[in-house]
């Protein structure tokens, strides 16, 4: 057997694949440079044996080509983020060891110097590119083939590990909910670390022979022109993105208004997912561009599992039914199924659910009962329609559909020289869905610079986990066991916004 989405693309050959800032490439184009990338990783060897590969492009031609080049030469392909300062990648790249690290020209510095700095071989994708093509391994499809880190609630992110099976499973699901054929043609405006752009766009794109364009950034402007130019099918993002999307057309002259809501009339589907969307987004989106949205709910362990239907009615502020493959049960916390119509915690079981977190057997052991992987997440069912109505634990926030741990930032932020102590809690945000805030404790004589710390911040940490508020306090607010009260926080930060 081979890698189930590589082995596909053989019968759209000619077909065209990726449309990028690169240039316009077919399925064909894909298999030969993949097979380069691959003898390059190889460089003689068999095959990589399920070694994790980390690499850094940005979206577009490179990323794709040595994400499949990775799967045909056996590796695991680890996707870092464009957005993680130093710290962050070599957080990554020390808890996976990779065999290879590879970086696009434009980020070398500092992949080269991680790399060198710890005695892995670095690459360059041209190099990769640029490789003469040899013999390939087989690949059985119930091997590892990606690590993609999530947050949770135990400080640290964890490398999430799908098989080429998981992966298939996410993508089928999703290809036959959505009926993608080969007549379609998405943009991809998302970040290449998550599944969201990962699977739901690229992968399933690739699966049916449809055509793939990739911009290498979100932005608004050029968002809307490109549909305006009205060949578009699908767009897929969070509801972040719509909320800007809808800023900018507010923005816009009534000519191109009109010109930019003739594009998405051509498009057949306009999804939303990643976080909760605004009952008021999907009303304002559906005036712009007579879509209403489709909202669908997943997360990186599992892909997508519960999504409104693209044919029937679509419910505002739910996220639909579960997704063919995919069994779904709300249950208590002793893991007993809640009576119809009570909220109960989101479990899931099916050949979409990942194998394992990457080098900690106890916490996957931890996040699974009897088979089922537990969510974290709060719904209800009516009808055999789902609700979200939140998570389980106060220390996960979505800020613009990125997942980020408060137990992480505040680790990272009690290491500044000037704070003594700190908490880190997510507020309701028209925009960003929540925002990162921080009320810090200062040390005697020290006063918060809030803008200095949001520098000093982006040197740890991704742009989206910094505090984008912080407020100093005299104490947090605590319970009677001595713990921070998180919602007394949030009340408090609230207030003093007003
Ligand atoms: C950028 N900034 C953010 C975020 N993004 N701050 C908080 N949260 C964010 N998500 C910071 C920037 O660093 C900058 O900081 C300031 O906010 C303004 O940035 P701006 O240029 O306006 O942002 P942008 O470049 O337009 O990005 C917004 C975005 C992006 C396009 C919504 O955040 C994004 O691509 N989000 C999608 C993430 C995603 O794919 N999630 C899926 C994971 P400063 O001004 O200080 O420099 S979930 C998933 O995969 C599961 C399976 C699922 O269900 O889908
Ligand atoms: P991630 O771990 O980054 O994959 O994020 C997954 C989380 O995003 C889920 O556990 C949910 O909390 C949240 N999520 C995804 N889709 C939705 C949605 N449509 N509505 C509400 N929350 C969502």
């Amino acid at each position: 057997m081979s890698i189930l989405l590589t082995a596909r693309a053989a019968q759209f050959a000619q077909r065209t694949a990726i449309i990028a800032p690169e240039g316009i490439f077919s399925y064909q184009d894909l298999l030969e440079a993949s097979e380069r990338v691959a003898s390059f990783l190889l460089r003689g060897a068999k095959d990589l044996n399920q070694r994790p590969v980390a690499f850094l492009a940005p979206p577009g031609w490179h990323y794709v080509a040595l994400q499949w080049g990775i799967w045909r030469a056996g590796g695991i392909a680890t996707p870092l983020s464009l957005f993680h300062p130093r710290p962050e990648l070599e957080y990554v790249v020390d808890d996976t060891h990779p065999a290879v690290i590879v970086g696009h020209p434009d980020y070398i510095d500092p992949l080269r110097s991680i790399a060198e700095e710890r005695n892995i071989r670095f690459g360059v994708t041209t190099e990769a590119l640029d490789y003469p093509a040899g013999n390939l391994p087989v690949i059985d499809p119930e091997r590892r083939a990606m690590i993609l880190y999530t947050s949770g609630t135990t400080g640290k992110p964890k490398g999430v590990v799908t098989t080429h099976n998981n992966i298939a499973a996410q993508i089928t699901s999703l290809v036959e909910a959505w009926d993608w054929t080969a007549d379609d043609h998405i943009l991809n405006i998302l970040p290449l670390h998550h599944v969201h752009g990962i699977v739901n766009v690229i992968a399933c794109a690739l699966w049916v022979g449809a055509k793939c364009e990739i911009s290498p950034k979100f932005d608004a402007g050029e968002v809307w022109n490109r549909i305006s130019r009205g060949d578009l099918t699908l767009f897929m993002a969070v509801p972040t993105v719509y909320a800007k999307l809808i800023d900018s057309w507010e923005k816009a002259s009534p000519k191109d208004r009109s010109r930019m809501s003739g594009g998405c009339h051509k498009m057949r589907l306009m999804v939303s997912g990643s976080a909760a969307l605004p009952v008021s987004t999907l009303e304002r989106w559906k005036e712009i561009s007579g879509h209403v949205l489709l909202e669908r709910y997943g997360m990186t362990e599992i892909g997508m599992a519960i999504s409104n239907s693209l044919y029937g009615e679509r419910f505002p502020g739910c996220v639909g039914a579960p997704l063919p493959g995919v069994e779904i049960a709300l249950t208590d916390e002793s893991g007993g199924l809640v009576e119809r119509g009570a909220p109960g915690e989101i479990v899931v079981r099916g050949p979409n659910v990942f194998m394992d977190y990457w080098g900690k057997p106890e916490e996957t052991k931890k996040t699974f009962r009897d088979g089922w992987f537990l969510t974290g997440d709060v719904a209800v069912e009516e009808n055999g329609i789902y609700r979200i109505l939140g998570r389980s634990s106060v220390d996960i926030i979505k800020t613009g559909g990125y997942k980020v741990s408060a137990l992480e930032i505040e680790e990272t932020l009690l290491t500044h020289p000037d704070i003594k102590e700190v908490a880190v809690v997510g507020i309701p945000d028209p925009m960003w869905g929540e925002k990162v805030c921080a009320a810090v404790v200062m040390r005697p004589g020290a006063a918060l610079d809030a803008d200095g710390l949001r520098t000093w911040g982006k040197e740890r940490l991704a742009t989206y986990k910094v505090p984008k508020d912080s407020i100093a306090l005299e104490e947090l607010p605590r319970n009677a066991m001595g713990k921070v009260s998180k919602p007394t926080l949030k009340k408090i930060i609230e207030s003093k916004h007003g």
